[in-house]
């Protein structure tokens, strides 16, 4: 099919008009944005016909890979059917219902209730306004404050922006928010010095008592973490920290909330990534896997606990004009079905998940400035380091991220540097000769990596 336009007036346009997240305008537009023009598999193509792996499923999210035709024509027979309507002032529709009933199915036990939102952020905030509402409700409008961690991601709204533990985010717009306190993240390899993993564990877990003790626990309403923190390079706790945490919540009443916006719908082999590694939040943020990216939705989980709680307090003023918008709710029923029917989590459990992590562990543990090469079911990442032998970080943490990341992408492959963790999510449906062929290359670029680094005297 011939293109409507050639790459450089979608870069002049691009240039011209789309402000772009996240991102520094002048010098994007020095270089013109790479056209993504479409997918199909684990594959992308370029407005200049490059075919691309992408090893991150888009932003940690197309979990079924590119070019699903089902999905796309139940997206289309829900628009005709009902394109719209909304879920306020006593209304439903089929496809939220039928989605709600879904998830609850494949919900942990306790968790019978969704609440719609379009995006994490907005599930994160949702959930802000949700536990904050369930204490005043519970008649101690004074539990207010939630914790979340340093180098936690919780979205780009204020409140998730206030949550999440991102310093060159709080710069911006005069963050945190008053109610919002942050414990350091549970990362052995950067924060562990001489202890072991399991003990560091409960270390970490223990910084949030402290925090708790410091505010005071009739004021502290919950802490929020990632099970696994996606965007801030894949730390995966020790297996220690989480049921501490949970301890530690229980002994204080303090509800315990998992963002699962990256780890939910499968990611590490299990449904969600809290029955990974077993512990029993009150609530959990979903969004990305929910619909494989294929329609912008995300949902609380509420559990029992809260979703009664609040339900004793007559309205909760809280929602959006697309809040279990139809389309969305149909395509994320379709997703949620493909993932359980075509056993696709149960695959990312048993058999790819565990094959990409041995073969991610044979092609990056030999490097000398590759360390804490890591993951789970498929989400992985490693460290680039100066010294492996001390763990010495190069010094201006990202650089070195970024030259690899540039490394990768010259060579049609998308893995994202978070700092210098390099990081991959690839669709769960990637097959072994994929990973085969994915890895083959970012061994390639690692080599070059590990030369250019040499090259520039960073070593
Ligand atoms: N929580 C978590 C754990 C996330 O990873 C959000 C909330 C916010 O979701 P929305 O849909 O509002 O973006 C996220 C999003 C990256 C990257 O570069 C990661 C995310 C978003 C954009 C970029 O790793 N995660």
């Amino acid at each position: 099919m011939a293109q409507e336009r050639s790459t450089q007036q979608w870069r002049d346009m691009d240039a011209a008009h789309h402000l772009h997240p996240f991102t520094d305008t002048d010098s994007l537009n020095r270089h013109g944005a790479r056209v993504i023009t479409h997918g199909e598999g684990i594959y992308l193509w370029d407005s200049d016909g490059n075919k691309i792996t992408d090893a991150m499923a888009g932003l940690w999210c197309v979990n079924l890979g590119y070019g699903r035709k089902d999905l796309a024509l139940v997206a289309q027979q829900q628009m005709e059917t009902l394109a719209y309507y909304n879920t306020f002032f006593k209304t439903t529709h089929p496809a939220v219902t039928e989605l709600s009933a879904l998830l609850s199915e494949i919900a942990p036990p306790g968790f019978s209730r969704m609440f719609y939102t379009n995006s994490g952020s907005e599930a994160v905030d949702t959930m802000i306004r949700m536990v904050r509402r369930y204490w005043d409700v519970q008649g101690q409008p004074q539990k207010k404050t939630l914790i979340g961690r340093w180098n936690g991601y919780h979205g780009s709204t204020i409140g998730g922006a206030s949550l999440g533990g991102m310093g060159y985010m709080h710069e911006q717009g005069d963050l945190p928010i008053p109610g919002i306190a942050h414990i350091e993240q549970p990362w052995w390899y950067g924060l562990g010095g001489d202890s072991s993993r399991e003990a560091f564990g409960l270390h970490a877990a223990g910084w949030l008592e402290q925090k708790i003790l410091e505010i005071g626990a009739d004021k502290v309403a919950a802490f929020v973490g990632e099970p696994i923190q996606g965007a801030g390079g894949v730390i995966i706790p020790p297996a220690s920290y989480w049921p501490e945490i949970e301890r530690i919540c229980r002994k204080y009443d303090v509800l315990l909330v998992a963002d699962e916006v990256i780890c939910g719908f499968g990611r590490t082999g299990e449904w969600f990534g809290h029955q990974h590694f077993g512990f029993h939040p009150d609530l959990f943020t979903t969004a990305k896997g929910l619909s494989s990216g294929y329609q912008p939705i995300g949902a609380v989980f509420v559990g029992d606990r809260v979703a009664e709680g609040l339900a004793r307090g007559g309205d909760f003023n809280h929602g959006f004009t697309y809040s279990g918008h139809p389309v969305a709710a149909a395509v994320a029923r379709a997703t949620v079905r493909a993932l359980r029917d075509d056993g696709i989590v149960d695959r990312v459990k048993n058999d790819v998940g565990p094959y990409m992590q041995e073969r991610w562990r044979e092609t990056f543990e030999g490097f000398d400035h590759v360390d804490d090469v890591r993951g789970v079911g498929l989400i992985q990442g490693f460290t680039l380091v100066r010294n492996r032998d001390t763990r010495e970080l190069f010094p201006d943490f990202g650089d070195a991220g970024t030259l690899c990341r540039d490394i990768f992408f010259g060579n049609n492959l998308i893995m994202r540097a978070c700092g210098d963790h390099m990081v991959a999510s690839p669709p769960l449906v990637v097959t072994r000769k994929e990973i085969d062929q994915m890895l083959g290359v970012a061994q390639r670029c690692v080599e070059e990596f590990e030369r250019e680094i040499v090259r520039r005297g960073m070593v």
